[in-house]
């Protein structure tokens, strides 16, 4: 079926997207100290030879070019994240002037090139200290941290960011979650912590999002969601309920308590059956219904498949595999919860390398039901193609799979627009190179090229690849004349 997309609203927000720790680098420098990003990463250069998070794509010593760059491209909106650790290099108490000047630099350069900041508040980077104050997430007392770090931020840049979002993918935390939190050893074997720590960000989102309410007049505050609509393997009725049972606990589970301001009945009662659910305390469902979402921010990178799984004592639960190679088929298991649903491969779609399916009518798909169910304005906060790239040696990088991945996909966005959605932004990841979460620098998702390795970082030369001719174009004819 051929469809071609109409001219985007005017206003639209053409934009991309980072995070702290994936592109600053300058991770010890100017007062800020170590995050748990910082941590973790050194332990992935270690055992797996990933870059550390040390240098990264080193934006902290190239904004102004970055956003230069960004303007060329005619961005309309850029999203990136505050690093906790370098405004507040404790978590707590004193705070650093230069990791606030960094943050100010960077919006007002943004503002000088008419680009609109969004910003996150939080995208995996807890401050180390509180992991070794309290072991982070895992502690209740993290919550009120987290506000007295999220009221510095928003009162700091409340006359100039709009566009606020919350927490980064709590979703994505759950199932990875010793790679999104740095969690100690010996909590290891106790997954129903994933859900703990799930709770206590929820009420870090609510006191967020009343945070901009009070302090922002005309703000627009929302979680930032990781999404899969997720498929029945077959038309069978047991895989299209375990398709629902796992909406319901990987995607429903969160939406439910942005907008509803309650946990999902099904979901719950699959956690609570398992001794998963997490320790509620009196007062928390309340604060979690004020802090009201305006918006939601989706970040969109592959559809998923899911089919019945017997409860009869042979499968074990477990949580998702990953792909830590780039060889297509290296993915190491799927999510299982007996009796409930079991992930699966999609034998109908196509992959990237590391296994992750390219599906854009998924998108229009979510964002469609989404939609119908909550019928709030919502943002594309990620959406891209990780992929191996060459520099070649006139310096071109010719990236023809990741222009065929985002005109498809924002094809199938505009169609949803077509139908009814309203869609604010539509940020792809990245900007430029960066810190992979699970890869390492290799896996690039940028429209810059930035050139280094994960041993080296050489000295993070920027290169516009193919792909950033091509959005430039999308933009000017502000997204008019693409096909699904
Ligand atoms: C999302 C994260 C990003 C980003 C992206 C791609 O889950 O919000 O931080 O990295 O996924 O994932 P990866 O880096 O693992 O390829």
């Amino acid at each position: 079926m051929s469809y071609t997309t109409t001219a985007f609203p005017d206003g639209f927000l053409w934009g991309a997207s980072t995070s702290a720790y994936q592109v600053e680098g300058a991770a010890y420098e100017d007062g800020k100290k170590a995050s748990q990003q910082d941590i973790i990463n050194q332990n992935n250069y270690r055992e797996r030879g990933f870059a550390t998070a040390e240098v990264t794509s080193d934006h902290y010593h190239h904004f102004r070019e970055d956003v230069a760059l960004m303007a060329e491209m005619g961005l309309k909106a850029y999203r990136f994240s505050i690093a906790w650790s370098r405004v507040i290099p404790d978590g707590t108490g004193a705070v650093n002037p230069a990791g606030l000047k960094f943050y100010h630099d960077l919006i007002d350069e943004l503002l000088a090139h008419d680009i609109e900041p969004i910003v996150t508040l939080y995208h995996y980077d807890l401050p180390w200290a509180l992991v070794e104050r309290y072991g982070g997430w895992i502690s209740r007392q993290v919550v009120d941290d987290f506000e007295a770090y999220a009221r510095l931020i928003i009162t700091e840049f409340r006359d100039q960011v709009k566009y606020w979002t919350t927490i980064n993918e709590q979703s994505i935390i759950v199932q990875y979650w010793t790679q999104k939190c740095y969690i100690p050893e010996e909590y290891r074997g106790d997954n129903q912590l994933r859900y703990q720590i799930n709770h206590h960000m929820n009420l870090a989102h609510a006191i967020a999002c009343n945070l901009v309410h009070e302090l922002v007049p005309g703000g627009m505050v929302g979680s930032v969601i990781g999404y899969s609509p997720i498929y029945p393997l077959t038309a069978r009725a047991e895989d299209v309920m375990a398709a629902q049972n796992a909406h319901d606990l990987r995607n429903g589970y969160y939406l439910d308590i942005y907008f509803k301001g309650k946990y999902t009945d099904s979901a719950m009662a699959y956690l609570e059956r398992h001794g998963l659910a997490p320790k509620i305390e009196p007062g928390d469902m309340e604060l979690i219904a004020s802090g009201t979402s305006d918006m939601l921010g989706i970040n969109y990178y592959a559809s998923e498949c899911a089919k019945a799984c017997p409860d009869d004592g042979t499968r074990e639960m477990r949580w998702n595999g990953v792909n830590l190679t780039g060889k297509k088929g290296d993915i190491s298991g799927f999510e299982t919860h007996p009796g409930f649903y079991e992930m699966c491969k999609n034998p109908l779609l196509d992959t990237n390398d590391w296994d992750w399916a390219i599906d854009p009518v998924g998108l229009e798909y979510l964002l469609r039901d989404i939609w119908m169910r909550y019928g709030k304005p919502l943002m594309v906060c990620e959406n891209g193609l990780g992929a191996f790239d060459t520099l070649e040696a006139d310096g071109t990088v010719h990236d023809p799979y990741r222009i065929d991945y985002l005109e498809r996909h924002i094809a199938a966005m505009k169609r949803a627009m077509d139908y009814g959605v309203q869609m604010l932004a539509y940020c792809p990841w990245s900007a430029l190179d960066l810190l992979s979460t699970s890869n390492g620098v290799k896996k690039r998702y940028g429209f810059i090229y930035v050139d280094r390795t994960d041993d080296d970082p050489r000295a993070c030369r920027r290169y516009r690849k193919d792909s950033f001719a091509w959005y430039r174009d999308v933009i000017a004819r502000n997204g008019a004349g693409l096909t699904l």
